[in-house]
This record gives C-alpha cells, sequence and structure tokens, in this order.
C-alpha cells in the first residue's frame, strides 16, 4: 500500500533528492518506523471497530467476566519491545555513524551569521550562501555562529545540524549524485530567517578541481592565518622555537596539552578555538593566567578558523585530509612555518592588542 504511494508522494517533492551516501540509509529507517506505525494504527482502529461491533449492546445477552490470558498479554507487550529494540539499535547505529566523519574527509568551514552562510575552504577561498563539492569525496563541516543559534541543513543529503554559538559543531557526508541542491537555516534566528538559503553544486571531480583552481588570491587559509597572527600580536608572546612567558605553537595540533589544574586535553579545533577567544577558560601548565588577552569580540569566527589553519599548518604531522584533502593547493607546512618565523625575527616588538 504504502509502496504504491511513494512515486506520488516523489513526485509532488514532498521528499528530497537522495544526493548522499547517508541518504539512502535514513530513508530506509524513516519509511521502517513509518510503514510500523502505519500498520499499528491500522490494526488498533480496526479492532476497535471489531470489538465494538461484536460486544454491542443487546438484548436478552448477558455480560460473562473475562479473566485475561498471560499468554495475550506477553505476546502483545514482548512483539511491540522487539520492534522497538530494532528502530533503536538501527537509529543509534545510523546516529553513530553521522556523529564520526571518516578521517579522510575533506574540510570545510561554515559560519553562520544573521543571516547568510559564509564558507572557507583550506585553499583560502571563500563564498557566501553556496557550498561546492566534489561527487564521491566525504566532506566534514566545521560550523561556528557569529551570533545566534542558527541550523545547517541541506534536505538531499539528510543531514541537519544545530550550529551554536560559542563552539564547533560539525556535520559530514559524502555526495554521490552531481547537481544542484537547496540548503537551509532550519532554526529561527531573526526576522530575515526565511532567506537565510543557498546552494550546495555537487561536481564531478576535475570540474571541481577546475573551479578550486579559480579561488583563493589571498594565500591558502594557513597564509591568511599567518597575516593575521602577525596583525594581532600574537607573534610577539608566541615565538615559533623558543619558550619565554609563553606556549610554544609548533606542533600543539591534536597533540595532548597538560593544564594547570592537572587535566590533560587534546588540541584540536575547539581546544584552539576556546584558547584565543577566552585564555583564561584553561590555562597550559607552567603559564600564567592574564597574560594573554582574551580576544573575543576583536577576532571573527572566520579570523579564529583562519588562525587555526595557521597553527595547524605548524604541526608536520598534521595529516593530508586536516589540510583539506581533495583541495589542489594544501597549505605546504613548512613554507607557512619558515615565512612565520622571518616574519618573528623582523617585527620583535609589535604592540599587544588590549
Ligand atoms: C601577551 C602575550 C600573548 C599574546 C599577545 C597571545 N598569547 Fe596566546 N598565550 C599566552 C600565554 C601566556 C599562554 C599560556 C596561558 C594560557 O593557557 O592562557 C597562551 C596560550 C595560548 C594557546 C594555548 C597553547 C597551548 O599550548 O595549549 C593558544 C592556542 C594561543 N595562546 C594562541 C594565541 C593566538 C592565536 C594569539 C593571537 C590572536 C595569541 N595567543 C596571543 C600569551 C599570549
Ligand atoms: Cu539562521
Amino acid at each position: 500500500m504504502l509502496a504504491s504511494l511513494l512515486p506520488i508522494v516523489a513526485a509532488a517533492s514532498l521528499i528530497a533528492d537522495q544526493a548522499s551516501e547517508q541518504a539512502g540509509p535514513v530513508d530506509a529507517l524513516f519509511w521502517f518506523i513509518t510503514g510500523v506505525s502505519a500498520i499499528m494504527t491500522v490494526v488498533i482502529f480496526a479492532s476497535i471497530c471489531f470489538f465494538a461491533y461484536k460486544y454491542r449492546r443487546r438484548t436478552a445477552v448477558h455480560a460473562t467476566q473475562i479473566e485475561g490470558s498471560n499468554k495475550l498479554e506477553l505476546t502483545w507487550s514482548i512483539l511491540p519491545f522487539l520492534v522497538m529494540l530494532v528502530m533503536f539499535g538501527w537509529g543509534a547505529d545510523l546516529f553513530y555513524k553521522a556523529q564520526n566523519p571518516p578521517t579522510n574527509a575533506m574540510e570545510v568551514f561554515v559560519t553562520g551569521k544573521q543571516w547568510m552562510w559564509k564558507v572557507q575552504y583550506p585553499d583560502g577561498s571563500r563564498e557566501i550562501d553556496a557550498l561546492h563539492v566534489p561527487v564521491g569525496t566525504p566532506v566534514k563541516l566545521t560550523m561556528a555562529s557569529e551570533d545566534v543559534i542558527h541550523s545547517f541543513s541541506v534536505p538531499a543529503f539528510r543531514i541537519r545540524h544545530d550550529v551554536i554559538p560559542g563552539h564547533y559543531d560539525s556535520v559530514w557526508f559524502t555526495p554521490n549524485k552531481p547537481g544542484k541542491y537547496h540548503l537551509f537555516c532550519t532554526e529561527y534566528c531573526g526576522n530575515q530567517h526565511a532567506g537565510m538559503t543557498g546552494w550546495v553544486y555537487v561536481m564531478e571531480p576535475r570540474e571541481y578541481a577546475n573551479w578550486a583552481s579559480g579561488g583563493g588570491g589571498q594565500g591558502t587559509l594557513a597564509e591568511q592565518g599567518q597575516a593575521l597572527f602577525q596583525q594581532f600580536g600574537c607573534a610577539t608572546c608566541h615565538l615559533l622555537d623558543q619558550q619565554g612567558r609563553c606556549p610554544i605553537l609548533r606542533g600543539i595540533y591534536n597533540k595532548p596539552v597538560q593544564l594547570d589544574d592537572g587535566r590533560t586535553v587534546i588540541a584540536d579545533d575547539a581546544y584552539l578555538r576556546e584558547s584565543i577567544l577566552d585564555p583564561n577558560a584553561k590555562i597550559v601548565a607552567g603559564f600564567q593566567p592574564d597574560v594573554m588577552p582574551h580576544f573575543k569580540g576583536q577576532v571573527t569566527e572566520e579570523n579564529v578558523i583562519q588562525l587555526i589553519a595557521y597553527i595547524k599548518s605548524l604541526s608536520p604531522s598534521t595529516p593530508a585530509s586536516q589540510q583539506g584533502g581533495g583541495q589542489p593547493t594544501p597549505p605546504t607546512p613548512s613554507r607557512a612555518a619558515r615565512a612565520a618565523s622571518q616574519a618573528n625575527a623582523a617585527k620583535p616588538g609589535q604592540a599587544v592588542p588590549r
């Protein structure tokens, strides 16, 4: 019954295209749950009608006492329970996969801002309300919000994730069908929320390489970050090779950091972001609080992404994927590092922003 409805529903485009590898599995679970619900609804309503008719009030018939049936009660408890467990297990499996991007995913950075989506690529190019990706490559989006809660949603990929101010959220997908797909904000975020839409362009790899090679102009994301590192005076404190009052940032990316309260944390994107915007939140063991000025309000989320890209580029062990695999010009750590240490030597006494 349901199956015969499908083409009609799809034709009315109530159901978005399936354009990612996760779309099929998500839909399968959706239709399973919908199917079970539909069947149960029909069974229950049919029983109500049947029993209402069968035991309707009649003259000269006396009601008899029914004591119940353990067998029946166990059956209608255990069977639904098992069906629910299937839904749970299946859903948990999809959820787990959705939370864990493959390590070879290409990384793209997305910043939500009333009322637009800003996109930054590792090669330094950027665009607004548009995202270009190659078909067949897993893509991980690292997302931040400049103001309020937004929600990043691409129905054709069956992905949606809230983007909450104050930290990073991420979502991933593997597009498997070239084309142009709607991108929405699905969290009411102010009076022009409805206009916070855009397009995702899924391209053939060769076409994509062409498109990507046109971008940039201002250097890679890491090079942009390096310029900011000078501009904001980070370089006056964080020397590249010599540890003074400040930790050396070379090589810290994705490595454990010992904090002064005894905890050890991994220097991932979220940690680096917090270290820049709110340095006192976590103090590195052996260093003083209140030395590093906090940069909240001084640097935008896009700047933070650039600074982090630069710090990442100082860690030669960073896997290629983290540096934007699939991009034609990933930042070369040695080049960025060398340029930075030269710049460091050149400007020792730059003013520190407060
Ligand atoms: C006035 C000196 C000073 C300036 C300027 C400064 N920092 Fe720091 N930074 C420190 C000190 C001191 C620490 C260690 C104490 C702490 O954890 O807050 C630190 C810690 C950090 C850490 C954590 C390092 C680790 O090993 O875990 C990062 C990342 C960082 N700074 C990035 C930056 C960036 C990016 C800038 C420029 C936007 C900057 N800092 C500007 C002094 C400074
Ligand atoms: Cu929004």
